[in-house]
């Protein structure tokens, strides 16, 4: 899907983007999403926020090696965005009322 986001750039103001913390095989393409994301000048006010999901299955990586890999410390200081991550399980609802509070808290600040 990732060639057709960009149409939905404009008027954005909050993003979400879904890492599959089960599949580190993924990592770099999700990387290479993320920095052109990051780089769209329609998406420079917006507020990311970064979810690690599936973290209730096993992987033979942590969270912490997944972030390091991809050096996402450097990229959050990099950032003209705001950018917060969390580590969510869709399937059990784990950090469900994280996400929540973050979209209301970037609702707030955008209104
Ligand atoms: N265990 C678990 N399964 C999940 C979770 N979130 C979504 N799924 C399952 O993951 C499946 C969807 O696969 P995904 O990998 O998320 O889909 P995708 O990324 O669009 O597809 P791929 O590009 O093939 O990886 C569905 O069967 C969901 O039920 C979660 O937090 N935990
Ligand atoms: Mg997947």
């Amino acid at each position: 899907m990732g060639p057709i986001w960009s149409s939905y750039y404009g008027n954005c103001h909050s993003l979400l983007f879904m890492i599959d913390a089960s599949n580190p095989t993924q990592l770099s393409a999700s990387c290479v999403q993320l920095l052109g994301l990051l780089s769209a000048e329609q998406l420079a006010e917006a507020s990311v926020l970064i979810l690690f999901n599936k973290i209730d299955l096993p992987c033979y990586m942590t969270i912490e090696e997944m972030q390091s890999l991809i050096r996402l410390p450097d990229i959050i200081a990099c950032a003209k965005q705001n950018i917060t991550t969390a580590e969510i399980s869709a399937l059990k609802g784990t950090g469900l009322s994280e996400v929540l509070q973050w979209l209301q808290d970037t609702h707030r600040s955008h209104s």
